[in-house]
């Protein structure tokens, strides 16, 4: 019998620890105490607020207080003779200070804290279809099940009602307030009445959260949806069109943020299949928006149209630096943070240089598209941060995140990645915190207190990113990715029947003499587009950071670099390093296991394993491919 009872006691013991991931940042202690929770307002967001300080928070007594005085969404946390207070300037703000002090409660104690939002707007930009594939998506299938949606009932299944709620206090415990939920290449019928039904659904379940629905729009919509005979913006019966829509998602969603719009670009029609300009297809759905007070996000992510042959990255700033000021005064253009595609890394975009008066929000990239999938443990806080060095947050009106989310039960497939969904929320709202400040209480939420894991881990998590620059394309080299689904090597890659600004040997443009691609004054002229300094320096192959060598400048191979070694050895010497980091990681992670359960623990081991190889193969192929250049 005793022996029975303890291996009842075992099992359950390992029952409690195993973990898939799928409580993300918010496994809370179980022994709360049931606080009180006094509030001076009522409403849904403020039942959430204190439900969760209910079940969740170890004290005895918070106040919530509203005070209107303070900005929206803007909190204070005050702690005084064991007594916690809140005040915010609304319920949102409440709720943000909430998860404030759950936060706090986990990761070091509760004290004094003031805290606004840098943007009013925090976005995450989901790529997801509707037939629930997800473009760019490494962690299953979308979450957003429309066949488990009841437009006409305003019901959810089970597993959407659940998955929903997760979705939304996660999103709310850092801060983000809107959400796309369609690829923005975008399918028509998401603007059909059945469709925008269900999407109340889901606004109805995001709003006591705080969160806006947004839609990613089609821009031929009521062509294709046959309604007109045009998606010329310019025509009437267009612009009728989108007007009566937009009346018709307000009457069902009266907060809706409004629209993200990827147009003319990668086959996506836009207003330049009417020789119309993106200032008169982004002003035409403004003011369908306007009264309504909803937004336009239009997006430079623009090329091969009007400036075929241009270098790639320099076609969004000629396409959109002559229609600076033609904008509507709700429009903002979205740019990613490099001006070719999420890079492992890339020098920053200089559309954020060029464009002076319309408002401008930053596109990141959660989803590791380029930087190993759901497979490699990278953590992008530090990419991002190495983007806001050269892009004051000051000059942004607000911040997207492309969703790394699936309906896999971790969410995002890799552990780890759960870290850069949170990772962007924490920068969107303070852009001033350290990577290393993050990193520190996300592994405390996600996994333990225990200094030593904490120590070891923030640690890899801060030298993932660089480590994956250097087993990939170090030294300013890019896109030398596999085809379509970007994920090894292929730096020979070439395809006649592909836009040539598809194919890696575009990028790199290795010979005999050298590597690189000339975008110096010398070459495309790239650095002209940048401000001073960084255009001089950018310009020069003496002053060009090394980080940024082959992204600007075609170098011979035994060019001389700062360290004395040849350029061909350094490549060396940088691929190496990369693999080597993987292969400490994996042994960091060995000594890791005391402090992660069973589940997570192979889970990640497994996934290092899978990284080192990777690892190795990006450094052989790419290796073995320059050096057939190189003569080595
Ligand atoms: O990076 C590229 C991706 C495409 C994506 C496109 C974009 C949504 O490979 O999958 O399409 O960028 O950002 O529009």
């Amino acid at each position: 019998m005793k022996h029975l009872l303890s291996l009842l006691f075992l099992f359950i013991a390992s029952a409690i620890h195993a973990e898939d991931g799928s409580q993300l940042w918010l496994r809370y202690g179980t022994n709360a105490k049931s606080a009180t929770v006094i509030a001076n307002t009522a409403s849904p967001t403020i039942a959430i607020a204190t439900d969760e300080l209910r079940q969740h928070f170890r004290g005895a007594t918070v106040s919530l207080l509203k005070d209107r005085a303070l900005q929206p969404e803007a909190f204070a946390v005050n702690t005084a003779d064991g007594k916690v207070t809140i005040t915010a300037g609304d319920d949102f703000g409440l709720l943000y200070g909430t998860y404030e002090l759950l936060r706090q409660q986990e990761t070091g104690g509760v004290h004094n804290l003031q805290t606004a939002p840098k943007y009013p707007l925090r976005v995450l930009n989901h790529w997801d279809n509707l037939d629930l594939s997800v473009e760019r998506g490494y962690a299953g299938k979308s979450i957003w099940r429309w066949e488990e949606i009841d437009g006409q009932n305003g019901t959810m299944s089970e597993w959407m009602q659940q998955r929903v709620r997760q979705y939304c206090r996660a999103n709310a415990s850092i801060g983000i307030n809107g959400s796309v939920l369609n690829n923005v290449n975008a399918s028509p019928n998401i603007l059909t009445t059945d469709y925008l039904m269900k999407v109340k659904v889901l606004a109805d379940a995001f709003r006591p959260y705080g969160i806006r629905v947004y839609l990613s729009i089609n821009f031929a919509s009521p062509m294709v949806l046959g309604a007109t005979t045009t998606a010329d913006p310019l025509d009437s019966s267009v612009a009728k069109w989108w007007c009566a829509k937009a009346d018709e998602i307000y009457q069902l969603i009266p907060d809706f943020g409004g629209f993200l719009v990827k147009a003319n670009s990668e086959g996506q029609p836009g207003p330049g299949d009417y020789h119309r300009t993106h200032a008169d297809g982004a002003n035409m759905l403004a003011a369908a928006l306007k009264p309504h007070k909803g937004i336009v996000m239009w997006r430079s992510f623009v090329y091969g149209a009007n400036h075929k042959g241009e270098d790639r990255v320099m076609q969004a700033v000629s396409e959109f630096k002559p229609m600076d000021g033609k904008f509507a005064d709700n429009v903002i253009l979205q740019s990613k943070n490099g001006p070719l595609d999420f890079q492992p890394r890339e020098p920053y975009a200089p559309i954020f240089d060029n464009i002076k008066k319309t408002p401008q929000m930053a596109e990141l990239q959660i989803t590791q598209e380029y930087l190993g999938q759901s497979l490699h443990l990278v953590y992008l806080a530090p990419m991002w941060k190495e983007f806001f060095s050269f892009v004051s947050p000051d000059l942004l009106k607000g911040i997207a995140g492309v969703a790394n989310i699936g309906d896999t039960d971790g969410w995002c497939g890799h552990p780890f990645s759960q870290a850069n969904w949170y990772a962007f929320g924490r920068l969107a709202w303070n852009p001033d915190m350290t990577s290393e400040a993050i990193a520190n209480e996300w592994l405390q939420q996600t996994f333990t207190g225990e200094k030593a894991f904490i120590e070891a881990m923030g640690e890899v998590m801060m030298s993932s990113r660089e480590a994956c620059v250097d087993y990939m394309m170090p030294l300013g080299l890019h896109h030398i990715f596999k085809f379509d689904h970007h994920y090894g090597p292929e730096p020979d890659g070439f395809k006649a029947e592909y836009p040539i600004e598809w194919c890696p040997v575009y990028y790199h443009k290795a010979d005999k003499d050298g590597v690189g691609f000339e975008r110096t004054t010398k070459g495309t002229g790239a650095t002209k587009q940048y401000r001073q300094p960084y255009s001089k320096i950018y310009d020069s192959l003496e002053t060009c950071p090394e980080e940024y060598l082959l992204w600007f400048h075609h170098v011979a191979w035994d060019f001389k670099m700062k360290n004395g070694k040849t350029l061909w050895q350094n490549l060396q010497v940088h691929y190496d390093r990369g693999v080597s980091e993987v292969a400490r990681y994996c042994d960091v992670w060995q000594q890791m296991r005391p402090y992660v359960d069973a589940a997570r623990w192979q889970h990640v081991a497994d996934l290092l394993d899978t990284q080192l190889d990777n690892a190795r193969e990006w450094r052989n192929v790419c290796l073995n491919y320059f050096g057939s250049f190189a003569g080595k």
